[in-house]
């Protein structure tokens, strides 16, 4: 049965924003700090590198009941069992990634305009990562920051989970759920915390402050 995800909180990893700490221990953290998703993103690691790391972080997501995804590579979602994959506009299409991972799996897409958004729509993708939402310099490729407005100009037009990305802190997140997010994903706010699970604590208070009254 496919689970249902708590993406109040959601760490994309990113092995430099980790400031030389393991990517596994700031994952450990993490979720017990509170994090309900978790995606492994890594862009220059070795195939096996990245199972080994995979198979580690599975183990510690499903002892703490968070999801886990991987960005981007298919093959090493099937190859560890996760419970799902993540994709960009660019990367394998939708639904040849649903074909494959069949349908009790978690596929997330990345949108960054309402038209990509609208597409998505009926493509058998569970839920859209939408960014960057604020600027951010975690991504050199990034695009333009919708702002919160485009975000909520987005929930009026498409039913899916919106998880808002790019630029989200403590101080910003639940500006983001009150644009219609269902919750923040980040990258540096607590992969460059001082303490990622102090972080991701915090992140969670700010989201369940987040929706109007
Ligand atoms: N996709 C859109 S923005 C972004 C990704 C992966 C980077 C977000 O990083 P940060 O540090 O949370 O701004
Ligand atoms: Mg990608």
């Amino acid at each position: 049965m496919k689970p249902t995800p708590d993406y109040s909180v959601y760490l994309v990893t990113d092995r430099p924003c980790c400031l030389g700490r393991d990517v596994l221990d700031v994952v450990r953290q993490a979720v017990a700090g509170g994090a309900g998703v978790v995606q492994l993103r890594e862009k220059s690691c070795d195939t096996r590198t990245f199972v080994e790391l995979a198979r580690a972080i599975k183990s510690v997501c499903s002892k703490a009941g968070a999801l886990f995804v991987i960005n981007d590579r298919l093959d090493v979602a099937l190859a560890v069992d996760a419970d799902g994959v993540h994709v960009g506009q660019d990367d394998m299409p939708v639904s040849v990634v649903r074909e494959w991972i069949g349908p009790s799996k978690i596929v997330g897409l990345s949108v960054n305009t309402i038209e990509q958004a609208i597409e998505a729509t009926g493509l058998g993708v569970d839920y859209l990562g939408v960014g960057p939402v604020f600027p951010t310099v975690t991504k050199a490729d990034a695009k333009t920051p919708l702002g919160p407005e485009g975000l909520a100009d987005m929930r009026t037009r498409v039913d899916l989970p919106l998880v808002g990305i790019g630029g989200i802190t403590v101080a910003n997140a639940a500006e983001v759920i009150r644009a219609g997010a269902v919750g923040v994903a980040v990258v540096s706010a607590i992969c460059s915390a001082s303490s990622p699970a102090q972080a991701s604590a915090q992140l969670r208070d700010a989201v369940d402050l987040g929706p109007p009254n």
